[in-house]
């Protein structure tokens, strides 16, 4: 098990799409296991494979508050196969995007289907904070930033921002707990 590095923009692996997952064999419970570690240090309530630059479908997520037992979920080759016809907002991190947040309208309830670890196909219908963090994780899977989701004036923004500290090879900051967004859980 290890902790691994997380891409940060504008880092251009964040944009691949991902590739489904064959088989769930001892390297996709590797993989897991070292996307959980490295969640959990960020600390992070969701994390994608293609954040630590693996392209495969591979979604690890824990929504347990702080003070409850750990709740790691993992979702393999994760698809929405309905969205609601109505939105909620939420302000979104991502741990791609260190220190930003802002505020993503998305559908308020969707219907996942995905693999579990023992291959088992299996479906949920989420809603609040799972459901937000299953789009924006899904989103990752195929290449897409919560960042998409806002104005082009703001993202033009955060990519001038994250463009001039990797050009000056500025330390990337991981999320300090007090700069953690308002909704936290916990
Ligand atoms: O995918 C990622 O980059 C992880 C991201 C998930 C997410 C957060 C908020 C809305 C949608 C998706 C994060 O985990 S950012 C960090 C964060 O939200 C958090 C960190 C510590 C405690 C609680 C939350
Ligand atoms: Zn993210």
């Amino acid at each position: 098990m290890a902790v691994r590095d997380i891409l940060v923009l504008p880092d251009k692996r964040l944009r691949q799409k991902s590739a489904p997952v064959k088989a769930i064999d001892k390297s996709v419970r590797a993989l897991v296991e070292d996307m959980f570690e490295t969640m959990y240090a960020a600390p992070g309530i969701g994390l994608a494979a293609i954040q630590i630059g693996v392209p495969q479908r591979v979604v690890t997520m824990d929504l347990a508050k702080k003070d409850e037992p750990k709740q790691p979920q993992v979702f393999i080759n994760p698809e929405v196969t309905w969205a609601s016809g109505e939105s909620a907002t939420y302000e979104e991190g991502c741990l791609s995007i260190p220190e930003y947040y802002e505020e993503v309208s998305r559908p308020a309830k969707v219907r996942v289907k995905y693999l579990d670890l023992d291959g088992k196909q299996r479906e949920l219908e989420a809603d609040g904070l799972l459901a937000t963090c299953l789009q924006h994780e899904i989103d990752h899977t195929n290449g897409v930033l919560f960042i998409d989701h806002i104005s082009k004036l703001k993202r033009d923004m955060v990519m001038k921002k994250f463009r001039k500290a990797a050009k000056r090879g500025e330390p990337l900051k991981p999320l300090a707990e007090d700069k953690e967004p308002s909704h936290h859980i916990g």
